[in-house]
């Protein structure tokens, strides 16, 4: 089956008790449809999801996509408007493909509330809560030309073309490296979402340009491929790697020196603010239509510090 049904996850925070906001949508459910299962990242955002939704009585009911794609994600919100849950919080793994299946969602009287991603298309949503991504694209080619200093030739791994926050953060980063003139951009190359194309990626990029400096990968998916990819080449210490997203796997990643610099979003707060708003359009208050979230950039001197405790994230 595409979907894959999750129960409550052990989250380590958050989810006391029903708060006593609730009123008319006390014991009403919200669904959470992630871009993707057994992401760390939204599985932190789904602890956030969770802890919010319990302050109203709201229950979370989460099905996700076992890839990254659209049409895997079709099916589940089919599913989910089977199933008419008063809500809905999705993040569109693509900006295009997914306005038909919402609209439909939308028009069976489901609200809609995006979380990460965006859609090509306004007004669908109630409201969107997501991560500055051109201006964490920016963060990570600042990151990168410090790590090595100001030239070099550098590449990108974008994780899926025509996913908002695969486009933002390549384009944030393609505008800031211009800054450097010492810096040669070899592009962007796209893998997918999966870490064995980010490393065939860098091994390809390795033999046409040996002299490689640098790597931007634009999710953790691509920052594992490409760490791979450079420690099969033996290029591990000699090229530098700025990855997105701060789970578990990427603090190991850059506590061995596989990644130097990591940009962390807050999926915990999107999770939380995402419901919020969602809240206020059951309730028939005004929702926030667009909510930004911040980065932090995480090098392993950062890490230890309080800064880079509350910025990894927690599942
Ligand atoms: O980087 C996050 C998320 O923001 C993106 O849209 C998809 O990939 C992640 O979930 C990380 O794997």
């Amino acid at each position: 089956a595409a979907a894959l049904a999750l129960g409550l996850s052990a989250c380590s925070s958050g989810g006391a008790g029903v708060g006593t906001t609730g009123g008319s949508i006390k014991g009403k459910t919200i669904s959470f449809v992630p871009g993707v299962s057994g992401d760390s990242f939204y599985i932190t955002m789904q602890c956030g999801i969770q802890a919010e939704a319990a302050k109203s009585g709201l229950k979370v009911d989460m099905q996700a996509p076992q890839q990254f794609d659209a049409s895997l994600q079709t099916p589940i919100v089919n599913g989910v408007i089977a199933k008419k849950p008063a809500g809905m919080l999705i993040a569109p793994t693509d900006a295009k493909a997914m306005v038909p299946p919402l609209l439909r969602a939308k028009q069976a009287g489901i609200k809609i509330g995006l979380v990460d991603t965006k859609l090509a298309q306004d007004g669908l949503a109630e409201s969107s809560v997501s991560t500055d991504n051109r201006a964490g694209g920016a963060a990570a080619a600042d990151a990168l030309a410090k790590l090595i200093g100001q030239k070099g030739k550098v590449l990108v791994i974008a994780f899926k073309a025509g996913a908002s926050t695969s486009d933002d953060r390549q384009h944030g980063f393609e505008e800031q490296i211009k800054k450097y003139p010492n810096i040669k951009y070899l592009g962007a190359q796209v893998n997918d979402n999966s870490p064995a194309k980010a490393t065939s990626i860098v091994t390809a990029t390795l033999a046409a340009n040996p002299d490689l400096t640098g790597v931007f990968a634009t999710n953790q998916f691509a920052a594992e491929g490409a760490a791979t990819g450079l420690r099969n080449a033996g290029k591990q210490d000699k090229v530098k790697v700025v990855g997105f997203d701060a789970g578990p796997v990427q603090v190991q990643q850059l506590q061995r020196g596989d990644v130097q610099a990591l940009i962390a979003q807050q999926p915990y707060q999107i999770g939380v603010q995402a419901v919020d708003q969602l809240v206020a359009s059951l309730t028939g208050r005004k929702p926030n239509a667009e909510i930004g979230t911040t980065t932090t950039t995480i090098t392993k001197d950062v890490l230890s510090s309080e800064n880079g405790r509350q910025a990894v994230y927690k599942t």
